[in-house]
């Protein structure tokens, strides 16, 4: 494979500052060396910069930076554009409002390609707000419910070229969910695993069933890991911590069976805040955790099928 790593220091979609010190962490921790040791190319593509912002105003004033925002939505939906015309892109985050950009710019890819783009979403939360529901106003809650089209983001977020089907979409590791968010999810048919779904049957029943939707339909996978999909207990270097997380076990469970599919064209990691790391821990995990998703394996074993 070839992996073609974006940095993206956004920070202005969280609530607090530091994930724009998520790039330099991620490559600090060794990921491009990770990456080669399993055999795979990688080019660094550097550090997308955000357009100048235009003033823009909206109706509800809780809203927080919605024209840097904006502005960084444009710049990194173009360059995932760019960096999806071959190979792997893997972007490094940045706060979850990254994702507005990445999976717009892979949805307009994939739709050119005559594919249909999958999306997983490893989160404690959904990201399912519109501009109108969210009442925090910060902005990495909403950009599952933007790359699904939404309403309400015209004018203010750039156009999709393409939205994702939410029949495309799962979200898995949820135990954070707004009223709103429910609601909507239900509505727009997302597939949505929580916590007591995964301790109910496990990580792997849920997920193959979902692995095997994208195999049938030839599409590609977009993979968006919020560091919060982690329990905080292994992964304290994140802005808006959930008890009850996933564990080191089910998320390297989760990366390796996503290796064996094969399936997986693209990966965001976001919501790194370094400054609330405990000695680079977080960010060391995160490494290994895209090992695993890029094919590193305890004992060697064939790639199985689903
Ligand atoms: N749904 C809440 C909480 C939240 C969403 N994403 C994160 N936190 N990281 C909100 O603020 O919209
Ligand atoms: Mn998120
Ligand atoms: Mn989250």
């Amino acid at each position: 494979m070839h992996c073609r790593i974006v940095g993206v220091p956004v920070q202005d979609g969280a609530g607090r500052m530091g994930c724009e010190m998520g790039p330099s962490a991620l490559r600090t921790a060794g990921l491009v060396a990770a990456l080669t040791e399993l055999g795979h190319t990688v080019s660094d593509l550097g550090t997308v910069v955000p357009a100048p912002a235009r003033r823009l105003v909206h109706g509800n004033p809780a809203l927080k930076a919605l024209p840097e925002v904006a502005a960084w939505t444009s710049a990194i939906a173009e360059a995932a554009y760019v960096a999806s015309a071959d190979g792997m892109p893997i972007f490094l985050g940045g706060d979850h409002s990254l994702s507005a950009g990445s999976v717009s710019g892979l949805a307009r890819r994939a739709a050119e390609a005559g594919r249909p783009l999958f999306v997983l979403w490893l989160d404690a939360h959904p990201d399912f707000h519109t501009l109108e529901t969210s009442t925090s106003g910060n902005l990495h809650g909403v950009p599952l419910a933007y790359v699904c089209g939404r309403e309400g983001f015209r004018g203010y977020f750039p156009a999709l070229h393409a939205p994702v089907d939410p029949a495309h979409v799962c979200v898995f590791g949820l135990r954070s969910v707004d009223p709103a968010e429910r609601q909507a999810l239900q509505a727009a048919g997302v597939r949505a695993h929580d916590m007591r779904a995964i301790d109910e049957h496990g990580v792997a029943p849920l997920l193959r069933a979902f692995l095997e939707k994208v195999a049938a339909a030839n599409g590609l996978l977009h993979v968006s890991l919020d560091v919060d999909f982690l329990d905080p207990s292994i992964a304290p270097a994140v802005g808006t911590t959930v008890p009850g997380g996933a564990t080191f076990r089910e998320a390297h469970l989760t990366m390796e069976m996503l290796s064996d599919s094969g399936l997986v064209s693209s990966l965001d990691l976001v919501e790194l805040n370094p400054f609330l790391d405990e000695r680079g821990r977080t960010a060391t995990l995160l490494v290994d955790l895209t090992a695993s998703l890029m094919g590193r394996r305890i004992m060697d074993r064939p790639t199985r099928s689903l």
